[in-house]
C-alpha cells in the first residue's frame, strides 16, 4: 500500500499503526468515492430533461430526508464517541509510559532555515533554559549559571540509538516551523517559546532526513537536516565524548557557556 501511495518506508515501532490507519482511511475514501459516483450517475439518468420534460416546482413533500440526516448524525456520533475515541486511547502510547523506559532526550530547535539539537549530556539533565539569553538564531538558550547545563552539548545532526525510545522536545527561535521525520512517522509544530514533546522508537540503523513541514520563509524548501540512527554503543561513545568536551570547555570558562550553533 505504501509503495502504491509513494510513502517512505517506516522505520519506527509505532509507524505500522500509523500506516495501517492511513490505509484504512484510503479504503474508506475509495468506497465513498465509488458510492457517490454511482449516486451521481443515477441522478444524471433519473432527473435528465428527456425523462422529465416539465420541471416539478413542489419537490419532495415527505420528511424522509430529514429523518435520514438525523440518523446519519446519530450513527456518526456513536462511531466517534463509542469507537474512535476509545480506540485512540487504547492504541496510542502514553507519554508517562515512555518516560519510564529510560528514553534518550534531546531538544530540537528550529530556526530559519535549519535545525539545532541540544542534548542534556552525561548527567541526563538539561541546563535551565532562559530564552532571554538568545544570542543568535537556533540558540538553545542554556543558562550558564546552572551546573546541570555545563555538560550539555549541541549538534547539527540528530543522532539517536536504535531500539530505544527517543523524546524530542520541539521548539523554535524565530517563527513557527514543523519538525517532521517521515521514516519515523512523527511530526510536531515547532513554536517559539514552547518545548513540545514528540517520541518514537527507531527499529533499524539508518541515515535519513528530517524536514520542516510548515511554510516558514523563502528557504523553507531547503530546511532539511540529517538524522542518524546508530547502535547503542556508538551513540553512548559519541554522547560521552561530546559531553566531556563541553564540560571541559565550560569549567575552564567558569560558567560562561559557549555552545556553538552549527
Ligand atoms: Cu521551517
Amino acid at each position: 500500500m505504501n509503495e502504491l501511495l509513494g510513502v517512505t518506508e517506516n522505520f519506527s515501532e509505532h509507524g505500522g499503526g500509523v500506516d495501517h490507519m492511513i490505509a484504512v482511511v484510503h479504503w474508506f475514501m475509495l468506497i465513498l468515492f465509488i458510492g457517490w459516483t454511482i449516486f451521481f450517475l443515477y441522478c444524471c439518468w433519473r432527473f435528465n430533461a428527456r425523462r422529465n420534460p416539465k420541471a416539478d416546482y413542489t419537490g419532495v413533500k415527505n420528511h424522509v430526508s430529514t429523518h435520514l440526516e438525523v440518523g446519519v448524525v446519530i450513527i456518526e456520533a456513536v462511531l466517534l464517541l463509542g469507537f474512535a475515541f476509545p480506540l485512540w486511547r487504547e492504541r496510542t502510547d502514553k507519554f508517562e509510559d515512555i518516560q519510564k523506559q529510560d528514553p534518550v532526550r534531546v531538544r530540537a530547535i528550529g530556526y530559519q532555515f535549519a535545525w539545532n539539537y541540544h542534548y542534556p549530556g552525561e548527567d541526563g539533565k538539561f541546563g535551565r533554559i532562559d530564552r532571554h539569553l538568545a544570542s543568535n538564531v537556533g540558540d538553545p538558550c542554556i543558562d550558564p549559571d546552572d551546573p546541570n547545563g555545563w555538560d550539555d552539548f549541541t549538534a547539527s545532526t540528530l543522532k539517536v540509538p536504535v531500539n530505544k525510545p527517543t523524546i524530542v522536545m520541539v521548539t523554535a527561535t524565530d517563527v513557527i516551523h514543523n519538525y517532521a521525520i517521515v521514516p519515523m512517522r512523527v511530526q510536531q509544530d515547532a513554536i517559539p517559546g514552547q518545548d513540545i514533546p514528540m517520541w518514537f522508537t527507531p527499529t533499524e540503523t539508518l541515515e535519513t532526513y528530517v524536514v520542516c513541514a510548515q511554510l516558514c520563509g523563502d528557504q523553507h524548501g531547503n530546511m532539511r537536516g540529517l538524522m542518524e540512527v546508530v547502535k547503542q554503543g556508538s551513540f553512548d561513545t559519541w554522547a560521552a565524548e561530546q559531553s566531556a568536551a563541553s564540560l571541559k570547555r565550560n569549567s575552564k570558562t567558569e560558567g560562561t557557556t559557549e555552545v556553538a550553533v552549527n
